[in-house]
């Protein structure tokens, strides 16, 4: 990760007042998101993407989309004509709007907080093997201290978590992989998925603008569901210096896309994707064991599938 950037999880404070989006029912089916003629950057052209949001607030904002969090009265998230981004004139800016809103060149101010969020969008329509949160960020803030975050929540009320920038940006494309989210891990096919993005600043030091953003995207790919549940293979390398000591590889066909479930004897280990499907995790058995068994499992939208190995220390003497 860049410099200035960091994974984060945090709850909205109870207290932050919210101002609902018009109209009701604010949930995107991907057949009325799919007239949106918009693909994340990170698009190959082969892949076949459905966007659920596509904002370049340029219809206005917050609108029926976006919920807002602030303090008492503002300021907050609003649309204005600032830095031009990639579909000007508008974007939203982090304290554009509310009492106190700034214009373009101002400072914003101490002890904001204010968050606008979009949700819940259905990932579970389509099997979706890959899937990202993108936006162009244009930001200047006290680094470290004043932070912009890219969050996304299963709930929509608590638990967000995603990545916090601080510094300077200058129209910056930001994206946020749905399989591989900052503690939450892979999202993909889950049936309900919130999207924030927020700036605080404590009580000194400023800057110019704090964070704005334009040309917000979700979406995901869609493929062919596997049609059958994923299967594990193991393999392990011993380290022929330290007898006890070994990497596991687990092979994984229609695999969920992150990384498999790996214990042994009980204990769980970490794995790393190597490409390919394959997973490396490293375990250290006690200098006592006789032997170790190793299980692996991982679940797709059909099901889970395991695989079990033994290996024996038999002979080795201590
Ligand atoms: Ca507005
Ligand atoms: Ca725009
Ligand atoms: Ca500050």
């Amino acid at each position: 990760m860049a410099p200035g950037v960091c994974e984060v999880r945090l709850d909205l404070p109870d207290h932050l007042t919210k101002k609902l989006p018009t109209g009701s029912g604010n949930l995107l089916s991907p057949e009325k998101a799919g007239s949106i003629a918009v693909k994340p950057v990170s698009a190959t052209p082969s892949e076949e993407w459905v966007t659920l949001l596509a904002d370049d607030f340029e219809s206005g904002f917050p609108g029926t989309t976006w919920t807002l969090f602030y303090e008492a009265t503002g300021p907050y998230w609003d649309d204005w004509s600032c830095s031009p981004g990639s579909t000007p004139p508008n974007s939203v800016g982090c304290a554009a709007g509310g009492d106190g809103a700034i214009n373009c060149g101002e400072d914003y101010p101490n002890f904001l907080n204010t968050f606008m969020t979009a949700g819940p969008f259905s990932l579970a329509d389509s099997y979706s093997t890959a899937g990202v949160l993108e936006c162009i960020l244009n930001l200047n803030s006290e680094i470290v201290i004043d932070v912009f975050f890219m969050l996304v929540s299963l709930t929509g009320v608590d638990d967000w978590n995603g990545f916090q920038y601080s510094g300077g940006y200058t129209d910056k494309h930001i994206s946020m992989d749905l399989a591989e989210v900052p503690f939450l891990g892979n999202i993909l096919n889950e049936p309900e998925v919130w999207v924030s993005f927020g700036f605080r600043s404590n009580g000194s030091i400023v800057d110019v603008n704090g964070a704005q953003i334009d040309d917000v995207i979700l979406a995901v790919t869609v493929s062919e569901p596997p049609g059958d549940v994923p299967s594990l293979q193991i393999s392990v390398l011993k380290n022929p210096g330290r007898p006890r000591t070994f990497q596991i590889l687990v092979l994984v066909t229609n695999g969920s896309g992150s990384a498999p479930t790996v214990t042994v004897g009980g204990s769980n280990v970490t794995m790393t994707s190597l490409g390919q499907s394959v997973y490396s995790g490293n375990y250290s058995a006690a200098q006592a064991a006789m032997s170790a068994t190793i299980s692996a499992s991982d679940t797709n939208i059909e099901g889970s599938g395991s695989a079990q190995a033994t290996i024996s220390f038999q002979g080795m003497g201590p």
